[in-house]
């Protein structure tokens, strides 16, 4: 199987601690995700690691908003020339509109990285240059099965799916999955997205809700008590063109593959009766147990490759997974049992 993967994606890692529960945590989102998926893939043989052409960031205006681009190339810099921080500095919002009331449209950095996100992540030195990396993966991985390879894998991090039109949030910048899924559909491709990232895939759905032309599907864990809240419940189903083109299937909290394998086969069924030509798989593994949200076990992720094994043309695009060993053990096992 063909794996793309760029090494700048490693110029986004951040270090700064922040609040979980009370306690400083460090970023689970780092570099060292990609490093350990890559040794996990050698070791197990029988992926080719390629790297992706450079992508023309106007591709990116598929999925994105083009003030939000041109906030995040520059954000950094001129977040250091505003505030005088280092160029290891991370910039976090820490204020947004006030709800109730207009607003003005913010020419601070400060104020515009309350705008551009809705959630704690840091814009780093590295962070455009590393999204736009990882986005190149998946549009590459897109182009190879475009161009007749069964599956590909992007191994993109930082990861994509919380990323809307003109938001950052939930380790994601630019949505890699979206983009694999639009790069498609603008060349008359039926695409399906499936997400099995243990997190509602907010984003990718936002970007498609109102298009019927690109089905998007998401399991994950009850969005009641699970980030990102808000959206993932099984009634928001799409609007206007997208009517009927969006499906959430939440599970609750501790759900084990008992309950998992059915939404598996719902979600496979309606990918079916939307005539997909093409699947895009957003494969998050915090599905596992050691996440804290799902509760998948190590031998049930070649279980899960095998029942996502549909005999469509698969672009599979990472998202997240961090748990200690999870994706050492889970992606090969995934990739393995889709390309049998
Ligand atoms: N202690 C992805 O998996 N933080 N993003 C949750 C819970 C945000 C997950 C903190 C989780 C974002 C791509
Ligand atoms: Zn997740």
């Amino acid at each position: 199987m063909i794996v793309y993967f760029h090494p700048d994606t490693s110029l986004h890692d951040p270090a700064e601690p922040h609040r979980f529960g009370g306690v400083l945590l460090p970023p689970a989102e780092n570099a060292s995700r990609s490093t350990r998926i890559l040794g996990a893939l050698s070791e197990s043989g029988g992926f080719e690691v390629r790297r992706p052409d450079a992508l023309d960031p106007d591709n990116l205006l598929l999925v994105h908003d083009r003030d939000y681009l041109d906030f995040l190339r520059s954000a950094h810099s001129r977040w250091r020339e505003a505030t005088g921080a280092p160029s290891s500095g991370e910039a976090v919002a820490y204020i947004r509109p006030l709800p109730g009331t207009p607003w003005r449209s913010p020419n601070h950095v400060d104020a515009q990285l309350g705008v551009y996100s809705n959630d704690v992540d840091p814009i780093l030195e590295g962070t455009w240059k590393a999204s736009l990396s990882s986005a190149a993966c998946s549009v590459a991985a897109s182009r190879a099965v475009h161009d007749g390879e069964r599956v590909a894998y992007a191994l993109s991090r930082p990861p994509g799916h919380h990323a809307a039109r003109a938001t950052f949030g939930g380790y994601c910048y630019l949505n890699n999955t979206a983009l694999a899924a639009a790069w498609l559909a603008e060349r008359g491709v039926r695409v399906a997205v499936l997400d099995v990232d243990t997190h509602h895939g907010n984003g990718t759905q936002s970007v498609f809700w109102t298009r019927g032309d690109v089905l998007t599907v998401s399991i994950h864990g009850d969005p009641e008590v699970h980030f990102p809240f808000f959206t993932g419940f099984a009634d928001e189903t799409g609007d206007g063109d997208g009517a009927g083109a969006n499906l959430n299937l939440p599970l609750a909290t501790g759900a084990t593959w008992v309950r998992y394998r059915p939404a598996i086969d719902r979600a496979l069924a309606t990918v079916d009766s939307f005539g997909a030509e093409v699947l895009v798989l957003a494969l998050g593994v915090d599905t596992h147990r050691s996440d804290g949200v799902l509760r998948l076990e190590d031998e049930n992720y070649p279980m899960l490759g095998d029942a996502l094994r549909t005999g469509l043309p698969t672009v599979v695009v990472q998202e997240g997974g961090y748990g200690e060993g999870v994706l050492e053990k889970a992606i090969p096992a995934v990739l393995s049992a889709l390309d049998r």
